[in-house]
């Protein structure tokens, strides 16, 4: 089933200027980059963003890192969308993540892990909603 999902090239990677490479990974896997935009997240959006963490012990060190720098925005679409993307992108930990994966070959920790991706069709629609809301999605 074709399908939407949100995904996020995190501040260590667009700072080592690997956005290309990623985009060329999703690309290659059938996904189609059908929204983008870059940006640099204040405090309050990404706060609001990962506010399923707000109670867990990393949420600060999250939040910091998530407005140190430039993100890359991108809605991607194709087959089971929010699974491939999750899967090109490996485990959360670099250190766990499968050899090939974007986080194996360009994370550096758990904290610096290159990419974000959506990971369910509840959370894919609404984080779709937060970044573009009815218009930056090319429409068709
Ligand atoms: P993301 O939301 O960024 O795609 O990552 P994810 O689904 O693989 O992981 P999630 O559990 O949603 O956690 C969001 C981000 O929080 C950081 N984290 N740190 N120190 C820790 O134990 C820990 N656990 C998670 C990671 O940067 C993760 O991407
Ligand atoms: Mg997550």
């Amino acid at each position: 089933m074709a399908e939407r999902t949100l995904s996020i090239i995190k501040p260590d990677a667009v700072a080592k200027n690997k956005i290309g490479e990623i985009y060329r990974r999703f690309e290659d896997a059938g996904l189609q980059i059908v929204g983008a935009r870059m940006m640099h997240l204040s405090r309050e959006q990404a706060e609001q963003f990962y506010a399923v963490h707000s109670e867990r012990g990393f949420f600060n060190e999250l939040v910091s890192f998530m407005i140190s720098g430039p993100v890359m925005v991108q809605v991607l679409e194709g087959e089971n969308a929010i699974t491939k993307n999750r899967d090109l992108m490996g485990a959360t930990n670099p250190a766990e993540a499968e050899a090939g994966t974007i986080r194996a070959d360009f994370a550096e920790s758990i904290d610096a892990n290159a990419v974000h991706g959506s990971d369910a069709a509840e959370t894919a629609a609404n984080e779709i909603e937060f970044f573009f809301g009815d218009d930056g999605v090319c429409p068709r």
